[in-house]
């Protein structure tokens, strides 16, 4: 297996951006319970992020969604985001939660609403250059409910007429990251609903689109690896929205259905060359039950985790062994690494780093969870569609 020196140093460079939706109240469409001492401005919501990355050592950026985390004055934001030790990430554009959008965004047969949405998203690109981000995420509720609702291939045109335009908005180091999910809220056709027509429309824009992956977003038993290693070789892979799922879009913590799945993307992102900074490894969850700050660092840790014992794959015995045929050897290759218990590893890795070993033991003696609880009190809490 590979030195635990080098799996050390690949993992102190990994960087997981946290989303700053996570950090406030989320629900399903039964019930939102809120929670005490949630964030109830985008502020606050930097403030328990900066936690997560002094705990973890990982988490350096956060992504803001507008409008949840609309401000007067996106560089006066970053500066505070730099003060914490920060960075201002992804911005996630929202053309779903208004009702002029009932039958879609971009796609929508109303020249009007088309406008509208795309002065939203030209918006969010004025947004990036005030805070510094990189990456524009474009996630597209549009769809339709039912067959003959509209024209599939209208649709499309109109989508690449918006993404067009974006694209020609974008600055020399902005990208846009083009999300897809097969379907929710549209439930007969969506008009992003995988990779193959996110892949077709980032290609005839150029290379600054590139799609984004969020592991939640396919039909059950898809193999989110392949389509990985597929987007990797094209150099079309923009990042990851990670998350957990048992049933449709859960948005649960990554790692915490199917670790052996995260780690299987991990072993795909790093043998294709996908360990660099332009592979985003963005977190999209909402922690409806749970406490939101331990969740994220439990998230991050888990991460970690997949990412460690990728890292531990014997590249060298792999491919011997399956340019030999010797198909119980490679895959056994696979199995020692994903069976090796990555924690001792990390914990070392933190404390060469002078962090604490245990970052949920540390965040509960640190006293910020009772702190929030007494000093947020009163006002509106941002969260989720806040
Ligand atoms: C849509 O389900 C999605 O995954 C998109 O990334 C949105 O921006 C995000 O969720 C909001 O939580
Ligand atoms: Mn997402
Ligand atoms: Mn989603």
């Amino acid at each position: 297996m590979t030195a635990p020196s080098a799996v050390k140093a690949a993992l102190a460079t990994q960087a997981i951006e946290t989303p700053s939706w996570a950090y406030g109240n989320s629900g399903t469409r039964f019930k939102v319970f809120a929670q005490e001492g949630v964030p109830r401005t985008p502020r606050e919501k930097l403030e328990d992020a900066a936690r997560v990355h002094e705990l973890t050592g990982a988490a350096p950026s956060v992504a803001l969604h507008i409008p949840w985390d609309r401000v007067d004055d996106y560089a006066a934001l970053a500066t505070f985001a730099k003060d914490l030790g920060l960075r201002l990430g992804t911005i996630n554009s929202n053309v779903f939660q208004d009702d002029d959008y009932r039958l879609g965004s971009v796609c929508h047969p109303d020249p009007r609403v088309r406008r509208k949405a795309l002065d939203h998203l030209l918006e969010c690109v004025d947004i990036m250059d005030a805070t510094g981000s990189r990456d524009l995420k474009l996630w597209f509720a549009d769809g339709t409910n039912y067959p003959g609702q509209d024209d599939i291939r209208a649709r499309q045109d109109r989508l690449a007429e918006a993404l067009t335009a974006v694209y020609e908005r974008l600055g020399a180091d902005q990208r846009m990251l083009l999300e897809y999910k097969f379907f929710e809220p549209a439930f007969y056709t969506t008009d992003v609903p995988d990779w193959g027509t996110a892949f077709s429309h980032c290609l005839r824009l150029g290379e600054r689109a590139q799609v984004v992956v969020d592991t939640g977003h396919h039909a059950p038993g898809t193999n989110i690896e392949f389509i990985v290693a597929v987007l990797l070789r094209e150099g079309r892979l923009g990042g990851f929205d990670f998350n957990s799922r048992f049933y449709a879009d859960d948005d649960l913590m990554v790692g915490s259905a199917d670790p052996f799945q995260l780690f299987r993307i991990m072993h795909e992102v790093i043998g294709g060359g996908g360990f660099v900074p332009e592979v985003a490894f963005m977190l999209d969850q909402c922690h409806n039950i749970e406490p939101k700050i331990p969740a994220i660092i439990r998230s991050v840790m888990n991460v970690q985790e997949a990412t460690a014992k990728a890292l531990l794959v014997d590249r060298e015995a792999l491919s011997v062994a399956q340019r030999a045929g010797d198909v119980l050897g490679a895959n056994a290759v696979l199995m020692d690494a994903y069976n090796t218990d990555v924690r001792p590893l990390l914990a070392e890795l933190r404390e060469d780093r002078g962090l604490d070993p245990d970052p949920i033991a540390a965040y509960r003696r640190s006293g910020w969870a009772e702190r929030i609880v007494a000093d947020r009190r009163g006002g509106e809490q941002a969260g989720w569609g806040a």
